[in-house]
């Protein structure tokens, strides 16, 4: 296939939701990797619109269409990043935190976490302390991996670690998303932080080992 991955960038930027379906589904029969099909073609398709976005070149509702084909893409792909890895190295909760509706990131971590051996409870976004809380509690979860991309959201994330704390939860608790760094996980007592969704599967890793 020709730039196979610019063609899959360019659909997803241009909110091409069935075209990128179909261009998955052409890849993955070819037995191209998942993992590339993920990381070069859908991850920089969205990157690219979010730029555009930045420099004022789109509007919020190209972002939408187009991360709702990235999303059409990233269902098509799931079962086979899934099935890369069997063995359990323990169970994450994860979630975009109360107030903030943006997925895309944290399902990419989930769905890395996920294909990297964790089993994931994925809470999706605008989740409440109590509800990280009763997740934790029902899945026996060892970490709680917290997503945030709104500097007036990810002040919620110190909320979450507080409920858990007052609810004599042991669980490890990391952070993510564009407007956090480590200095800010310390900050607010979380053990762990990761830049991007590769990072995180490290980091948790060495969560599990503390
Ligand atoms: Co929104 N948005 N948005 N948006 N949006 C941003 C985040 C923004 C930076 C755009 C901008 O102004 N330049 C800005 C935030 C500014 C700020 O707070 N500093 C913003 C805003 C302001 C808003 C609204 C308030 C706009 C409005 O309504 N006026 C509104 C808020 C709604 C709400 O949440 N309550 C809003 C709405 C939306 C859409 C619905 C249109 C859409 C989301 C669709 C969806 O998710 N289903 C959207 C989008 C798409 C974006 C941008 C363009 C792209 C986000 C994205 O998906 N990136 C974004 C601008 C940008 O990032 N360039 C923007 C791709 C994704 C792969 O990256 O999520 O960063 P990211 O995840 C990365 C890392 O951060 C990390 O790993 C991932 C990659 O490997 N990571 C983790 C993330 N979570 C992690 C957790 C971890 C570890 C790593 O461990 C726990």
């Amino acid at each position: 296939m020709t730039d196979f991955y610019g063609v899959l960038s360019q659909s997803v930027q241009e909110g091409n939701a069935d075209k990128v379906v179909q261009l998955v589904k052409e890849a993955s029969a070819e037995g191209m990797p998942a993992i590339d099909i993920l990381e070069k073609g859908l991850v920089p398709g969205v990157q690219a619109l979010g730029k555009l976005f930045k420099d004022g070149q789109v509007y919020l509702p190209e972002v939408l269409i187009s991360t709702r084909a990235m999303n059409r893409g990233l269902k098509e792909l799931e079962p086979r990043l899934a099935g890369i890895d069997i063995h359990k190295k323990g169970t994450i909760v994860v979630g975009t935190v109360e107030g903030d509706l943006h997925d895309i990131g944290k399902s990419l971590v989930g769905m890395m976490l996920g294909c990297n051996g964790f089993n994931i409870v994925d809470l999706g976004v605008d989740v409440s302390a109590d509800s990280f809380v009763s997740a934790v509690k029902e899945s026996n979860a060892d970490i709680v991996a917290m997503s945030g991309l709104l500097t007036t959201t990810m002040t919620y994330m110190p909320t979450v670690i507080v409920a858990l704390k007052k609810a004599g939860l042991k669980v490890k608790v990391m952070i993510g998303g564009a407007p956090v760094n480590r200095a800010y996980a310390d900050e607010i007592g979380a053990e762990g932080f990761a830049e991007d969704c590769t990072s995180a599967v490290d980091e948790a890793a060495r969560l599990m080992a503390l």
